[in-house]
């Protein structure tokens, strides 16, 4: 355990740290499976799993068993040589989501920047768009990364102010809404369409049940490039391997990260077919630590926890009990309960003196439990898929609780 108490650790960041985020006041030292700890030795439910990124639970023996061995032979090589770790899981990851070809990063929005420069590539050298005026659709609402190409397709004025100029030949056409993205297909020369099966950041926006397939259809109707960014709704989180999944179309480029990692390791990946994939010729794109033989190691162990332990299918089910449970929270605070899976949110009315979200997360934390509001009136919910019925029960009971007494 920590010798010094939060404040201090708190203390330090503020000192020495750029305030580029707001954390809930709670400094953790020891995570293991649904649980961590802070520096004062208090257990919390982990009902965020670092947006995701734990899918596996906190420090799973498998993938820290994986960590270690690997990390006593070789961790880094660089691309400018072979490894023994690539090739089996390349082989492993195309084979286990039925795609011909992937290509290794190391975080979500380099998986982002990766799949445009693919479908860019493809839009002038295969669909034959004249140089420099391929246009990418994003939806509104979107989230995927921080870097200037990301912002460039944000709404967000905390994610785009002060960041300009943006990034060309990027359109927004409205969340779930099939015409408008027929109409912005008609306009040509579009590469691609990328998009989240279900928005996270914005608030785990879950589309009708006809978007994804109506998706697919108007894709394969222009000859437009679906991209399916699957970085938080990926790896079991929504109760399928990929969240697609739930509508049985596949995209024809897929973006991996976060849990890919295992919660232990920053991988990435991006999916698709030889006609695609093969657009990049050696020298064209790359990474200093894509395809790293210690990430290699770790992304096989984490693929292998969700399909031996089945946790797509514990999220399905853990998911259905959880949202049960918080739609019977009779309390005029809650006006939502929405999700797949184990991605879930809650929209929290304001209550008492402008109280919003944040303060049921700070209740929360009093009571056991991490969880983290976005965009001030919404509250997501996702614990790592390993939870079993106990534990969900457990921490219903403490959201519950919480919310019922918080307004009195
Ligand atoms: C932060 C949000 C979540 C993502 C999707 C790509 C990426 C993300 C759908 C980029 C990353 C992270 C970023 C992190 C917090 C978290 C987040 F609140 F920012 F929006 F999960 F919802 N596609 N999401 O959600 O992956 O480069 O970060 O590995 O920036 O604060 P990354």
């Amino acid at each position: 355990m920590s010798t010094a108490n939060s404040q201090h650790y708190i203390d330090l960041e503020n000192q020495f740290g750029a305030h580029n985020y707001h954390p809930l006041p709670v400094v953790l030292t020891k995570g293991e499976g649904v649980y961590v700890w802070d520096v004062e030795g208090n257990r919390y439910f982990d009902f965020l799993s670092a947006y995701s990124a734990v899918n596996q639970g906190h420090c799973h023996p498998k993938i820290i068993a994986a960590l270690h061995a690997q990390s006593n032979r070789i961790t880094l090589t660089s691309r400018a040589f072979h490894n023994d770790q690539l090739g089996p899981f390349e082989q492993y990851i195309t084979s286990l989501l039925g795609y011909d070809r992937v290509l290794p990063m190391n975080t979500g929005v380099e998986g982002g920047e990766t799949a445009i420069k693919l479908a860019r590539k493809w839009g002038y050298t295969i669909k034959g768009i004249p140089q420099n005026q391929a246009k990418i659709v994003f939806a509104s609402g979107n989230f995927w990364g921080r870097t200037i190409a990301a912002i460039s397709t944000s709404q967000d004025p905390d994610s785009y102010g002060d960041f300009g100029p943006f990034v060309p030949g990027f359109e927004i056409v409205p969340y779930n809404d099939l015409e408008a993205l027929d109409k912005a297909f008609q306009q040509g020369h579009v590469a691609a369409f990328m998009v989240e099966p279900i928005q996270g950041e914005a608030g785990v926006i879950v589309p009708d049940d006809d978007y994804l397939s109506g998706v697919r259809a108007l894709c394969s109707k222009y000859n437009v490039l679906w991209i399916a960014d699957e970085v938080q709704t990926g790896l079991g989180r929504t109760g399928k391997m990929l969240c697609t999944d739930h509508a049985g179309v596949k995209p024809d480029i897929v973006i991996l990260g976060k849990a890919l990692g295992g919660g232990v390791f920053p991988v990435s990946a991006v999916l698709a077919n030889h006609e695609v994939m093969n657009v990049l010729h050696p020298g064209q794109h790359g990474s200093t630590f894509g395809g790293n033989p210690l990430a290699c190691a770790v992304a096989m162990a984490a693929l292998n926890v969700l399909v031996d332990e089945d946790l797509p299918a514990n999220a399905e089910a853990m998911g259905q009990l959880f949202r049960e449970r918080l739609r019977s929270i009779n309390s005029p605070l809650v006006s939502t309960v929405r999700g797949k899976g184990l991605l879930n949110a809650i929209d929290i009315r304001p209550f008492g003196d402008g109280k919003t979200a944040y303060d049921v997360c700070l209740a929360l934390k009093q009571n056991g439990l991490l969880a983290k509001q976005t965009h001030t009136h919404t509250i997501r919910f996702a614990p790592p898929l390993t939870i079993d019925r106990e534990q969900i029960e457990t921490a219903a009971d403490i959201i519950a609780n919480t919310i019922l007494t918080i307004a009195k």
